[in-house]
């Protein structure tokens, strides 16, 4: 039976591939991984049976046979539990990676979704502008870690892994947001995930989708 992952019918980043079903496409991409896609609207979210999948009502999920998981952190530890070349196979260095994948969506996402939510959703209270400094302050120091962890190397430990899926999915958020234009060793790893024909190949298929609702 084939994987089916979730995703919105008509996303709202316009297919700029940063909704979160990108880490999981990028993920089954890169394991050479075939995959069915089942589109929801924001009212399926919340309804029965996908919050069966997903009790916060949200995408991605992935199912697959009688197994069902929400939070991509998880799925992404399942695609590469299945599949090589996502975590290394070396204990200490798996557990490394690990590591990173929580630091991706623990320590660095939750003041980059600060920034987001101020731009989406706070832009027109009177209080935007005295706010979004601070906002952007708190981000620097973690572009400013990552930098200083990166020196010359390519990705975050060793050979690409499950973590640098999460972690340029993560960073690639702030597209746009002026933040990256200090930070040249930040851009290149950006650059590098997304060179590869994997990333590539997910980014297509979710803006296809994005493409697809606007013809109606
Ligand atoms: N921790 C969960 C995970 O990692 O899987 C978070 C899942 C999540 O936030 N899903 C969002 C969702 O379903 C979509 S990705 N939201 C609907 C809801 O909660 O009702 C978040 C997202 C949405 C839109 C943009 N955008 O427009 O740029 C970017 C990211």
């Amino acid at each position: 039976m084939a994987i089916t992952i979730t995703a919105f019918e008509a996303s709202p980043d316009r297919g700029r591939g940063l909704a979160r079903d990108m880490r999981v496409r990028w993920a089954l991409e890169e394991a050479g991984q075939p995959y069915d896609v089942r589109l929801l609207s924001f009212e399926a979210l919340k309804q029965p049976a996908h919050l069966a999948l997903n009790p916060f009502g949200q995408i991605p999920t992935y199912e697959d046979g009688d197994l069902a998981l929400f939070e991509t952190g998880s799925i992404l530890l399942e695609i590469a539990r299945h599949h090589p070349g996502l975590l290394p196979a070396d204990p200490a260095a798996r557990a490394r990676a690990i590591t990173w994948m929580f630091a991706a969506v623990s320590t660095v996402e939750p003041p980059i979704l600060e920034l987001q939510t101020l731009m989406l959703l706070e832009r027109n209270e009177p209080w935007f502008e005295q706010r979004l400094p601070a906002v952007k302050d708190r981000i620097r120091p973690r572009l400013d870690q990552l930098t200083a962890h990166f020196g010359d190397a390519d990705w975050l430990d060793g050979d690409f892994s499950a973590a640098d899926i999460m972690m340029v999915h993560v960073i690639r958020r702030l597209g746009g947001s002026g933040l990256l234009d200090d930070y040249p060793t930040i851009r290149a790893y950006l650059a590098r995930g997304e060179a590869r024909p994997a990333w590539q190949r997910a980014f297509a298929a979710q803006l296809a989708v994005f493409e697809a609702s606007q013809r109606g």
